[in-house]
């Protein structure tokens, strides 16, 4: 399985985060590939490919030229107000947004955003051109019917078309699906496996039927992001039935998680993709620092077994997992589990 990689992810590196009132090192930084890459190579996978060129054509239908140009001029903005540190919203647009964001860079960052834990740095359009790219990169061998693996940071699944939000800014899954649809394919089926809710993913495609989008993830009323993933979010007009959440308690060990997972795939089987897109979060172990599933090391290879019975072309999308070593093993041990 190729896996595309660059050092590119070092040029996001947050300061700080608010974390449940305190101020601690991100948990989404430059560390979590160390721990990533380990993990890898414990695992034996040495071989790492370089993504072809970010085409920023590939964002078209995913996010929107007004956030697209937000992301880009934002530190600019934030620097030019005298502000410091990275751009961190704090003020959000209680609901309806209007048509145009506020002029003050503190607003347009909040009227872009819906949670205040993700940042943006002076140099972050790099890292996050470079995991688009990484994207693009296993839609390459996906049309050639190659499974493969974007091993890359920052995530992406909680970025919607024009809203960043949980450590996310640009949706890789969505540009990834987006991009195999664009290379002729009549369906993808998006399989987010990350122990929270892809709620970014989830918008971007809610009112189509040309991408199935399923989702295991902490149930809302625990769980951030808090207001998505209710099982009751089945997508609109044409995208009804295209969206399937699946709720789980906090605390959920394997055995419950994995019939969620049998579910969902019986239904993206029946819905008859081209491809499949994961949005692999590890963040589902059972030491994961922010998350409050209980799967265990030896579970990852066991569900990317299942996921490998669709028989599918598979491009695999690195989202959360944090704070620990195992995160690396985790990631590795699906993809083990789905080659073997
Ligand atoms: N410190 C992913 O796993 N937590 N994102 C908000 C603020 C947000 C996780 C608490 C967690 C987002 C891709
Ligand atoms: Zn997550």
């Amino acid at each position: 399985m190729k896996i595309y990689y660059t050092d590119d992810h070092l040029a996001h590196h947050p300061k700080a985060e608010v974390h449940r009132g305190k101020m601690v090192t991100p948990h989404e930084g430059p560390h979590r590939m160390d721990l990533l890459m380990a993990g890898m190579k414990r695992a034996g996978f040495t071989d790492f490919t370089e993504p072809p060129a970010f085409d920023i054509t590939c964002l078209d239908g995913v996010h929107t030229p007004d956030y697209i140009h937000f992301v880009q001029t934002a530190w600019a903005r934030w620097k030019d107000a005298g502000y410091a540190g990275d751009v961190l919203p704090m003020s959000f647009p209680y609901n309806p947004r209007r048509a145009k964001p506020p002029i003050e860079i503190d607003g347009a960052a909040g009227y872009f955003c819906s949670s205040a834990d993700t940042m943006i740095t002076e140099t972050s359009w790099t890292a996050l051109a470079s995991t688009a790219a990484c994207a693009l990169g296993t839609v390459e061998s996906v049309a050639k019917g190659e499974s493969a693996f974007a091993l890359i940071r920052p995530p992406g699944h909680h970025a919607g078309a024009d809203y960043m939000s949980g450590y996310c800014i640009l949706n890789n899954a969505a540009i990834a699906a987006q991009a195999l649809l664009n290379k002729g394919m009549d369906r993808v089926a998006i399989l987010d496996v990350d122990s929270h809710h892809g709620n970014g993913t989830q918008d971007i495609f809610y009112a189509r039927d040309d991408v199935l989008f399923a989702s295991l993830h902490g149930e809302p009323d625990h769980h951030f992001p808090y207001f998505w993933g209710h099982k009751d979010e089945k997508g609109a007009g044409k995208g009804d039935g295209y969206t399937l959440n699946y709720p789980l308690p906090a605390g959920t060990h394997y055995p419950a998680w994995r019939n969620a997972l049998l579910d969902a795939i019986a239904k993206i089987r029946n819905f008859k993709p081209d491809a499949l897109v994961v949005s692999l979060g590890v963040d589902t172990f059972e030491r994961d620092p922010i998350s409050s599933f209980k799967l265990k090391v030896e579970d990852y290879p066991a569900y990317g077994a299942d996921i490998a019975k669709l028989g599918l072309p598979t491009s695999f999308i690195m989202e959360g997992g944090y704070g620990v070593p195992e995160i690396g093993d985790n990631a590795a041990g699906v993809l083990k589990g789905f080659s073997e």
